[in-house]
């Protein structure tokens, strides 16, 4: 049998662990058990369509490293993230190096898993494509994208399920108007015509750096109670800020900007997130760090949602 049709329609008694390595420490350093968890970690280091630089499969390892060494006191928010969340980290998946739709299938069936629990899945990518597979269990939510780049091509190379393409094809199956872009500034002419046609809510770079929080607001308007799944391109930073990413594109938010905004989308109702297109070998953990921390502050507007 196949490995993704071992699932159905239903979560129940559903094995996953043996798409999952353990690591230990695991985010945070803390390794609260999985029953007790609220919150629940797994890395995805999916490195496989990279157009230019590679290196995201480290990225997991760094964002636990760079997580240990940062406080888990956010003073913006009062809260500590541990005590008031059961933060938990099953690792790392298994990828099948030259199967990337059936590392897709393992992705979606350990959100799948996690979300039937009760608990809300973190993602720490790895590329972007896997936010199309982790999206697929929730098939109502807003899609909130923090990003440089809209990802909108029909292909990329010949690819399309890639970097690339993978909010168009998250589109083969969303309504566009679920789909919000948040700090973008680079795109081709196609992706910007096929935007606009489609009515994508997109807020650019400098509108967000123009006021964080104000956009913020308008987000969670427009989201309301719904259902969120908040997916953050690292590369939405400024590469001043976060030089170790796949694809830098200048004119971008500062970490201030990227927290002042995320301090507010993690009070939506989140149903999952997750963090991609981070690429180690190419800083000295900055981005890693900017990664860990713009985790913990969601985790802890999470924390104090109402
Ligand atoms: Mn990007």
């Amino acid at each position: 049998m196949h490995s993704g049709e071992k699932m159905g329609k239903t979560c129940e008694g559903l094995a996953i662990a043996e798409y999952l390595i353990p690591v230990k420490p695991g985010f945070g350093g803390f390794d609260e058990p999985y029953d007790r968890a609220s919150v629940v970690f797994v890395g995805v280091p999916l490195d496989v369509t990279s157009s230019y630089r590679s290196g995201m499969r480290f990225a997991p390892a760094s964002i636990r490293e760079a997580s240990a060494n940062l406080e888990t006191y956010l003073l913006s928010a009062g809260v500590d993230v541990f005590e008031r969340l059961g933060i938990s980290d099953l690792g790392d998946l298994r990828i099948a190096p030259t199967d990337i739709l059936e590392t897709g299938r393992r992705i979606e069936a350990v959100v799948r898993k996690i979300n039937y629990d009760g608990k809300l899945p973190a993602l720490l990518g790895g590329e972007h494509t896997i936010t199309y597979f982790a999206l697929q269990p929730f098939p109502d939510a807003f899609l909130i994208q923090l990003d440089a780049h809209r990802d909108l091509r029909e292909e990329y190379m010949g690819d399309r399920v890639c970097h690339a393409t993978v909010m168009r094809r998250v589109l083969d199956k969303m309504p566009a108007d679920r789909l919000l872009q948040v700090g973008v500034r680079s795109c081709s002419k196609e992706e910007d015509e096929f935007a606009r046609e489609c009515g994508i809510q997109t807020y650019t770079a400098e509108e967000v750096m123009e006021n964080p929080t104000v956009i913020a607001s308008k987000i969670r308007e427009r989201v309301g109670n719904s259902p969120a799944y908040l997916t953050i391109d690292i590369d939405v930073l400024d590469p001043a800020f976060a030089p170790g990413v796949s694809t830098p594109e200048p004119g971008g938010l500062t970490t201030v900007d990227a927290l002042r905004i995320v301090r507010e989308l993690g009070r939506l109702n989140l149903c999952a997130f997750d963090v991609t297109e981070l690429a180690p070998p190419y800083d000295n953990g900055a981005a890693a760090f900017a990664a860990g921390k713009i985790i913990y502050e969601v985790l802890a507007s999470f924390a104090k949602r109402d």
